[in-house]
Order: structure tokens, then sequence, then C-alpha cells
């Protein structure tokens, strides 16, 4: 089917790092060779990709000196210009050289801090001239495993103070980037600061540019915290604040598995692509930047297998999106959900105009009202539940 092939207007997009893993892992070495990042941007725009994203590492070796730097840059811009890739957001690698491994933005070291600040900056000026919209930040060494060698309100400070900066730098180079925070629960560290959406949300309120501060939620990280992912992007979208996504798959509460996106827990991954989609039943606000997959290619495959996962991502995507739309245009769904009252959640509790002084007047409203019938009476999830899993399993 058509639909199932990606093309530009689906807005895949894959950060440089997850098709490139080498599959190093804590107990092993590399299982596949290095990849040219300039060959993954023509991989993934033959496979239908809209564009990629990179941390500053992954595009420039850490310690090139600006010759290479310039070099690195310019092949690849040719082959986003020679594929018609964008590049909508860029990141910092503050979590792989020995220099961050107690933390960037808030690391006890002053001399430390500041370099991180540079060198996030330095990697905005290259964001912004590639044209992208969305600055991520992952803190993924922002955090302790042992309590008291972190002063915890001055750590908070610190992110703060930091974010702040980057937000004014942004401002007065008139980049146009807007900051993505990614909250992970742990790992690398022990536990990180800003550990899910919620806490992330939290923070942003307490920033001078909060505006220009939003999420970008991770599937497993949300997952890892045993916290429903689709509920965080929905308050995140609520709010205003989803800047950005990464999709991929992950079975609950264990290390970081960075599956392709639903291939860990696919009814949320349903419900997720459900919202992104089709949007809230009652309308408002909804999610129309890049669909991008941060996700690791299972360390036991060779590099056909990278691009066989590279094009799962988008492809369960599309179908998740084909059953997710068949759900909602099915008749017995939406006598479903008449049946489950979801329509009435969207209705004001208080009629227009209405006051408390009215609502205490209103003897239906508690005197008159029989909390017995309105108790016995069944919910209708179940029905909702098994309808979803039927058009999952394409038996509608
Ligand atoms: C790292 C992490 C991801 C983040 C990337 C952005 S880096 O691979 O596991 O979740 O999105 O810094
Ligand atoms: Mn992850
Ligand atoms: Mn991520």
């Amino acid at each position: 089917m058509s639909t199932r092939q990606p093309t530009r207007d689906d807005k895949f997009t894959f950060g440089l790092w997850t098709v490139g893993w080498q599959a190093r892992d804590p107990f092993g070495d590399a299982t596949r060779p290095a990849l040219d990042p300039v060959e993954s941007v023509h991989r993934l725009a033959e496979l239908g990709a809209y564009g990629v994203t990179f941390h500053d590492d992954d595009l420039i070796p850490f310690g090139s000196d600006d010759a290479a730097r310039e070099q690195h840059i310019k092949r690849f811009r040719a082959a986003l210009e020679e594929t018609g890739m964008v590049v909508p957001m860029a990141t910092t690698n503050l979590f792989t050289h020995p220099v961050f491994k107690e933390g960037g933005l808030t690391n006890n070291d002053r001399d430390i801090r500041r370099y991180a600040l540079r060198k996030v900056m330095r990697n905005m000026d290259l964001a912004a001239e590639l044209g992208a919209h969305t600055y991520v930040l992952w803190g993924g060494r922002e955090g302790a495993e042992v309590d008291t060698a972190k002063d915890l309100k001055a750590a908070l400070d610190r992110y703060r103070e930091g974010i702040d900066t980057l937000a004014q730098y942004s401002i007065d180079r008139g980049y146009g980037l807007r900051f993505a925070l990614e909250p992970k629960p742990n790992e690398p560290r022990g536990d990180i600061f800003l550990p899910t959406i919620g806490h992330a949300l939290g923070f942003i309120s307490t920033l001078e540019h909060a505006d220009m501060v939003g999420l970008n939620p991770e599937v497993g990280h949300e997952q890892m915290s045993n916290l429903n992912f689709t509920h965080g992007i929905a308050q995140a979208l609520w709010q205003g604040k989803l800047f950005h996504i990464d999709l991929n798959g992950q079975h609950g509460p264990k290390f970081d598995q960075d599956l392709v996106f639903g291939h860990g827990d696919l009814l949320s991954a349903f419900a997720t692509v459900d919202l992104l989609e089709n949007g809230f039943p009652s309308g408002g606000p909804t999610y129309d930047g890049p669909r991008h997959f941060d996700y690791k290619p299972l360390r036991t495959e060779d590099i056909d297998g990278v691009w066989a996962s590279a094009a799962a991502n988008m492809r369960t995507y599309l179908l998740l999106k084909e059953r997710a739309q068949a759900f909602r245009a099915d008749p017995e769904v939406q006598e479903a959900l008449t049946a489950a009252r979801v329509a009435e959640l969207a209705r004001p509790t208080l009629g227009d105009g209405e006051s408390y002084e009215d609502l205490l007047a209103d003897r239906s409203a508690f005197e008159d009202f029989d909390a017995e019938v309105a108790g016995a009476r069944g919910g209708g999830a179940v029905r909702l539940s098994q309808l979803a899993v039927e058009h999952l399993l394409g038996a509608r």
C-alpha cells in the first residue's frame, strides 16, 4: 500500500547517532564498523526519511582542528543538498568525553561548566547555519550516584543559569532556536536531574525564557520509570511544550533499550500515534513537528540490519497511523466511545455562567443525585480496549 511507503511529508527524521551506533555496550566491543554520516544521509533519504539530526561530535570528531571541522561540515552540507534532507534539530554531546563524567551544565567544577556552555554555543552556531529550529538538551551526565556529592539546589540553579544563558544567546544572535529538554530517569548517571516529563515541566516554569523552552520526550525514557508516555506527551501538548519527540520502543522498567518504534509496548505506541495523528477527541493543540526516531539498531545486527531497522521504524509508524485512522472511522468504535461517555468530558463541569453558588443551589447535583445508580453504571472501557486490539491485529 502506497501509504506505507514513507515520503518527506511524513517528516521522519533520525539522529546520526542511531544508525551510526557501532553497538559498543558496557559489556562488549563494537560489532559494526563506523558509518560515514554522508552515507547515512544518503541511505536514510533513499528509505524515505525527511531529515537527520546530530550531536556536534557525531559530525565532527571531538578534538578536530578548524580545518578538519570545516571539511566535515562541507561534506555533510553537500550530502544534504544532494538529497534534499533537512536538519530540523541539533544537540550537543556533553556525555562521552571523560571531562563530562561528573556533568556538563551542572558539573561541580566551574571550569567544566564554562567549557560545556562554550561547546553548546559553538554547535548552536552550526545548528542555526544548517537551518535547525530546535535544540535538544539531553542531560545524560547531569546527575549523581552519591546524593551527598551534589548540592541539589545549586545543581538546579546552575542548570537554570545554563539554559537561561543559552536562550539569551539564541535571542541575541537571532538564531530562532527553541530548546527541548529531554528527560530520562537514569543511565548513564545513577540518577539524572529532570528525570521525567513532569519534573522538566516544573523546572521550565522557573526559567527566564520559559516560552523558548519545551520538551523532547522519549518513549523509552518515560517507560523506564513505568510512566504512561502518551499521557506524558498529552500534558506537554496541553501546556504548549511538545517541541520535539523521540520515538522508540521499550519493554517496561529496565535499562534503556532504544528498540525500534513499536517493538516494545505496541498498544502504547498505537495510542501515541493516535494522539499525534488524530489529535485529542475534543480538538486543541496538535503536534506537527518531525517524527524523530531515537533508537539503536540491535547489537546482533550487521549493516543490512541497520537499514532494515531504520525502515522498520517508519513502516511501523505508518502502519499504526493506518490502524489509528481505521479505529477512529469505525462506527462501532464511535458507538463505544459514546457509550463510554468520552465526549462528555469535554463539557465544562459548571454551566455557562454558573457559579459555585448556583451549584450549591442545584439539588439534582447532590441532594437528589443517586450516587448508587451512578456508581453501578459500567464504564465501557473494555469494549474500546478490545476494539483497539482488534484493529491493531488487523481483525477489523
Ligand atoms: C543519547 C541518548 C538519547 C538522546 C540523544 C540526544 S543522545 O543517544 O540516549 O536519548 O536523545 O543527546
Ligand atoms: Mn533512550
Ligand atoms: Mn533520546
